[in-house]
């Protein structure tokens, strides 16, 4: 692993604000920024260390990695249609993330769970966020932290990348998911209310560019073994081949595509090297935080 990267990296990496919806309602929708032209190029450089890495044996050798990892549930009232989600379904939403996961040596512990009625915080998108998350935010910069919404606009979550932080920034306090309440499994958002909306969402927060990152031309999402893909899929489009002069047709049950929840199935190996890049360099070593 080149811990230089994140030092050569450090002076210029900023987080982008969440992006604003760019796909209709009942799409599936994630407001994670686009990775920047410098985090593109990060992980260009992960990707050759992971190379030989897997080649070599080292990769698959790896410890598990334990994430601590905190559940705050912001609603505007203790109704369930208000975003107050009840500790069965919080728990259901542990264990689905936890099983996506757990082929790759990821896993989640859950150190704590709390729940606020605060009809501000609850509504993403109202100037809230740092005010609430310096409230609620907890651990380092390893921990793992979701915020359940009851109104997130049109997107059904969003996260952060990981990057250099020092001690009590707002990049720190920041960091985290997002995530819209109904998409819980058993919540009442038809068609991604199976919990891999956090699934997704987490994906970022290890690293992970969307599968559809760049199109069919270039580097794309600077994972090899994801095929290229020219734009998210909707649904389950079994078959779909979006980039059909490169080779593979289009993984639409990745959790890192837009699909139904129960569309989804895997990370590749791949991924899951980058986690381990993403993890090892900025979040396990980050000791001022
Ligand atoms: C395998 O490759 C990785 C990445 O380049 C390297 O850090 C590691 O030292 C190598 N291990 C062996 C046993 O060659
Ligand atoms: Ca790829
Ligand atoms: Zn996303």
């Amino acid at each position: 692993m080149r811990f230089s990267i994140a030092a050569a990296f450090m002076a210029t990496t900023v987080l982008a604000a969440p992006q604003a919806a760019q796909l209709e309602p009942g799409r599936f929708s994630c407001g994670t920024p686009d990775p920047t032209a410098e985090q593109l190029a990060i992980a260009q450089e992960f990707l050759k260390e992971e190379a030989y890495a897997i080649a070599n044996g080292t990769l698959a050798k790896r410890a598990v990695t334990y994430v601590d990892t905190y559940f705050h549930v912001v609603a505007s009232s203790t109704a369930a249609s208000d975003g107050y989600i009840s500790d069965s379904l919080l728990t259901a939403q542990f264990n689905a993330l936890n099983a996506a996961y757990a082929p790759h040596q990821i896993q989640f512990v859950l150190k704590g769970t709390d729940k606020t009625v605060n009809s501000n915080w609850a509504r993403d998108g109202a100037g809230y966020e740092l005010t609430m998350k310096k409230a609620l935010r907890k651990g380092t910069y390893k921990a793992l932290n979701i915020y359940f919404l009851k109104d997130m606009g049109s997107n059904l979550g969003y996260c952060y990348f990981p990057t250099s932080v020092t001690a009590n920034s707002n990049n720190f306090w920041k960091d985290g998911c997002t995530v819209l309440h109904t998409t819980v499994p058993g919540g009442t958002l038809t068609n991604y209310n199976k919990g891999h909306t956090v699934t997704h969402e987490v994906g970022h927060w290890l690293g992970l560019y969307h599968t559809f990152q760049g199109g069919c031309t270039g580097a794309g999402d600077s994972v090899a073994d994801t095929p290229a893909q020219a734009s998210a899929s909707s649904g389950c489009p079994v078959g779909r081949d979006s980039c059909p002069s490169q080779a593979g047709a289009d993984p639409i049950r990745n959790y890192m595509d837009y699909s139904y929840d129960t569309c989804y199935d895997n990370f590749t190996p791949g991924q899951a090297a980058r986690i381990n890049s993403f993890w090892t360099t900025y979040r396990a070593s980050c000791s001022a935080c």
